[in-house]
């Protein structure tokens, strides 16, 4: 079934976490999933071009099978991508950084400079100018490097000057041939004014972006709650998966963006992933999905839990909290922790683990 509009149609991800949650069951399996999936949605909304902006791994030490399993997915996806006439631009995130100046991105690079790869493009550690795909298509890809201020608006003014330059070079002095050019910028930060994955606190520090340059479309990941627009033109897919219990949202998946109406991308699901849900009473019957349970450590004792519930959490009783020695006014250091962590430049999603700890440990979750 085809879907095509015959609009240039483009799939935006970010933040797929390869080998993040190895505590979960099947975790590379689902992650698995997820990859074939966007490869799916890739060919039979027949899109143009794909772009992955970063946080394509989740840490400095990959497992060689969590390595190996991308890497045929990579190759399969190329394969598709030559097959079915795609392009995808892959970029670097924070978590792909393996040592200063080096990503796991690195290797796959190497492939593509060999000619290895075909339809895919690796955007590692520099700023690049890609395209045009398509004929009208142009990326400004900008791996994660930590930008503040403004230094993301520079940084795409320089690209679209260099674009400028190269459609000045081709120009034709035929009147009504003029090229036409989407021109979509990838980055990879946690903007301004950003919501982090539970809705509890907003980016306070973040670089901006400036909504006047000529970008047709910001193709942004960092931040992996899903769907999140930040200006009318620039969204966060959020993670096309959940990774792990916090992530509260069931429904994930990736953008589809027509490019010629770019401020109404689609949400489209990734489905096929069991759901992570928490689950703070014994049901009926047990759920299709990942559980944690949150109960008294009586009741978690007491409980014959399934299989599928591989997470606890136990929750002391009102009397117990009310006689503990300290009384923790949390709101307010709560409010400060993301600016604290922002200067001291964790990135979103570490940020989101650290006051996710910290709330479990108050109870105020
Ligand atoms: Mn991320």
């Amino acid at each position: 079934m085809s879907y095509r509009s015959g609009m240039p149609l483009m799939l935006h991800t970010a933040d797929l976490h390869v080998g993040d949650s190895r505590n979960l069951p099947g975790y590379l399996e689902r992650q698995e999933k997820m990859l074939y999936t966007i490869t799916e949605l890739c060919v039979d909304r027949e899109v143009d071009l794909c772009v992955m902006v970063g946080d394509i791994f989740d840490a400095k030490h990959l497992k060689p099978r969590e390595k190996d399993m991308f890497l045929r997915w990579l190759i399969e996806h190329d394969r598709a991508g030559k097959k079915h006439k795609f392009d995808t631009v892959i970029e670097n995130g924070n978590h792909d950084e393996v040592e200063e100046g080096y990503t796991h991105l690195r290797q796959h690079k190497i492939m593509q400079d060999f000619g290895m790869l075909k339809s895919t493009h690796i955007v590692e550690a520099d700023p690049k100018l890609l395209g045009p795909f398509k004929g009208s298509i142009w990326v400004a890809a900008l791996p994660a490097r930590k930008y503040k201020g403004d230094e993301i608006n520079f940084a795409v003014s320089a690209l679209y000057k260099k674009l400028e330059a190269k459609l000045e070079s081709n120009q034709t002095n035929i009147p009504g041939t003029e090229e036409k050019v989407h021109f979509v910028a990838m980055v990879h930060e946690a903007i301004l004014g950003a919501e982090n994955e539970l809705g509890t606190f907003r980016v306070k520090k973040g670089p901006k972006l400036d909504p006047d340059l000529p970008v047709t479309y910001w193709a942004l990941g960092d931040i992996h709650k899903p769907f999140q627009q930040i200006l009318p033109n620039a969204w966060y897919p959020g993670s096309p998966i959940q990774h792990d219990f916090g992530d509260e949202d069931t429904e994930r998946g990736v953008l589809v963006v027509d490019l010629e109406d770019p401020v109404d991308p689609e949400p489209v699901l990734v489905s096929g992933v069991k759901p992570l849900i928490t689950l703070s009473q014994v049901p009926a019957e047990w759920p299709d999905a990942i559980v944690r349970f949150e109960g008294s450590p009586e009741e978690i004792a007491d409980t014959a839990f399934p299989e599928n519930v591989v997470g606890f959490k136990p929750v002391l009783e009102e009397d117990t909290m009310s006689s503990a020695s300290v009384t923790f006014e949390g709101s307010d250091l709560l409010d400060d922790l993301p600016d604290v962590l922002t200067d001291q430049s964790v990135p979103a999603d570490l940020q989101q683990d650290v006051v996710d700890e910290i709330q479990a440990a108050l109870g105020v979750l």
